[in-house]
C-alpha cells in the first residue's frame, strides 16, 4: 500500500478537545490518508477540500454527506431533498431557497435583526453576568430565526436538539449520536408538524417555500422537506457561529479592541470567526468513479471525509492560520463548503453575524471570561455549551 494511513478517530473526544495537532498530522500525511477505524479516505488539504466541493460529478452528495452510504444502507430519515441531492435533481428545491434567501429578502430583514440585537445587547448590559452561549450565541437566533421563517412561538427552543442529532448523524453511531437521538427523541412529533403549510405564519421563508407549489416548482410532498431543511440547518449552525465569533473576541482583546474602535469591521470578525472556528468540521463525499486526490488514487463507492476547518487552517494557503485576526482577506475559506451545494443561508447566517457583533461593539467596553468554557461534542459541529463572561457599558 503506497498511501497514508492514519488510525485517528476524527469523532472522538480527545479529537474534539484539541483536534489542531491531529489536523497537521493529516493535512502532512498526504493528499489523501485513508482512515483506518472508518474504512473511508479523508483530505485536510484546502487544495483539495476546495475541488473536491466543486466537483460534483466525482465527488457526490446523493449516497449521502455522513459516514453512512445510501447505495449501502437506507437514510435514516426521509433524505433531504437539497443536501442529499446532485444535479439535476438538486437545482430544484436549491432554486427556491436562492429566492427564498436572496439578497433582497435578507435586505428586508435587517432593520428587524439588528433592533432584535440591539435589545438583547442592552438587556445583557443590565444583567453583565452572562453565558455567552445560552443567553446570546443561542437566544439570538431563537429569537429571529423561527419569527422570519413563520414559526409559532411555542417550543421554538426545541429546534437546538433537532439540530444537535441531525449533525452528529452525518458521523458515526457513537455515544454523542446516541446521547443526542436521545435528547431530541421528545420533540420529532413535534418538528414533524412545523413543516405543514397549515403551521405557519401567511408570511415568512415557511410560507415562500410552500408557495412555490402553486407555481410548480415543487410538489406538495416536497415542501414540507424542503422547510424541515431550513429547520435542521438554519439554528444550530448559526448558533455555533456566533458562539464561534464570541468565543475569539473574549480570548483575544486586540482583536476586541480592533472591533471596537471600527464597528463597521463586525461583518469581517464573523467571517474570520467561521474561517478559524470552522463551525461545521468536516462532511463526506462519495466517490462516482474512480478518481484521484492529489497523488493518491481512490476506486469507485468510497467514501471520502472532508475536514474544512482543517482546510480553513492549511498553512499552504494561509499565512498564520492559526491567528484569529479581523483584517484577514478571509475570502476563499470553505467554512460554508463551496461549488454548488455552498450554504444557501450563509447572508442570513451572516446578517446574524454582523447586527450582533456590531451592537456589541457599539455598546460594550470590555468582555471577560469569568468561568471554564465547556465544549459542546458533536460529530460535525464544532462549538461550546457554556462561555461565562462578564461584560461592562461603553
Ligand atoms: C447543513 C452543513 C437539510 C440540511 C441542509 C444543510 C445542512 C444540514 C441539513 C448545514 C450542513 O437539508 O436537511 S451546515
Amino acid at each position: 500500500m503506497q498511501h497514508p494511513v492514519s488510525d485517528l478517530d476524527p469523532f472522538s473526544k480527545a479529537y474534539f478537545d484539541d483536534p489542531y495537532p491531529a489536523q497537521d498530522r493529516l493535512r502532512e500525511a498526504g493528499d489523501a490518508v485513508w482512515l483506518s477505524r472508518y474504512g473511508v479516505w479523508a483530505t485536510a488539504r484546502f487544495q483539495h477540500v476546495r475541488a473536491m466541493l466543486f466537483d460534483w460529478k466525482t465527488f457526490c452528495s446523493s449516497r449521502g454527506v455522513g459516514l453512512s452510504d445510501f447505495a449501502k444502507e437506507a437514510p435514516w430519515r426521509p433524505r433531504s431533498i437539497v443536501l442529499e441531492v446532485d444535479p439535476p435533481v438538486h437545482g430544484r428545491a436549491r432554486g427556491v431557497l436562492n429566492r427564498v434567501l436572496s439578497p433582497a429578502a435578507m435586505k428586508r430583514l435587517e432593520a428587524r435583526f439588528a433592533a432584535a440585537a440591539d435589545t438583547l445587547v442592552d438587556e445583557l448590559l443590565e444583567r453583565q453576568h452572562f453565558d455567552a452561549i445560552a443567553d446570546l450565541a443561542e437566544a439570538y437566533p431563537l429569537s429571529v430565526f423561527p419569527d422570519a421563517l413563520g414559526m409559532p412561538r411555542e417550543n421554538r427552543d426545541y429546534l437546538l436538539p433537532y439540530g444537535n442529532m441531525v449533525f452528529n448523524a452525518f458521523g458515526p453511531r457513537n455515544a454523542f449520536f446516541d446521547k443526542a437521538v436521545e435528547n431530541a427523541a421528545p420533540v420529532l412529533d413535534w418538528l414533524g408538524k412545523q413543516m405543514r403549510r397549515d403551521a405557519l405564519a401567511p408570511e415568512g421563508f415557511g410560507a415562500e417555500i410552500h408557495a412555490a407549489v402553486d407555481t410548480g416548482e415543487l410538489t406538495a410532498e416536497e415542501a414540507p422537506l424542503v422547510v424541515r431543511s431550513l429547520l435542521t440547518a438554519g439554528v444550530d449552525t448559526t448558533v455555533n457561529g456566533l458562539g464561534a465569533a464570541l468565543y475569539c473576541l473574549a480570548r483575544y482583546p486586540d482583536q476586541w479592541q480592533a472591533l471596537r474602535a471600527d464597528p463597521s469591521l463586525a461583518k469581517a470578525a464573523f467571517e474570520e470567526a467561521v474561517r478559524f472556528e470552522s463551525p461545521v468540521q468536516t462532511f463526506f463525499r462519495t466517490t462516482t468513479r474512480d478518481a484521484r486526490i492529489g497523488e493518491v488514487e481512490i476506486q469507485e463507492g468510497q467514501k471520502v471525509l472532508m475536514f474544512l476547518g482543517a482546510a480553513n487552517r492549511d498553512p499552504r494557503q494561509w499565512e498564520n492560520p492559526e491567528i484569529y485576526d479581523i483584517r484577514r482577506k478571509t475570502i476563499g475559506h470553505v467554512g460554508f463548503g463551496a461549488g454548488i451545494h455552498m450554504c444557501v443561508g450563509q447572508m442570513l447566517a451572516r446578517l446574524e453575524g454582523e447586527v450582533v457583533l456590531a451592537a456589541l461593539a457599539r455598546k460594550v467596553a470590555s468582555i471577560d471570561i469569568v468561568g471554564t468554557p465547556q465544549r459542546r461534542y458533536n460529530n460535525t459541529l464544532r462549538g461550546l455549551s457554556s462561555l461565562p463572561v462578564e461584560i461592562r457599558a461603553a
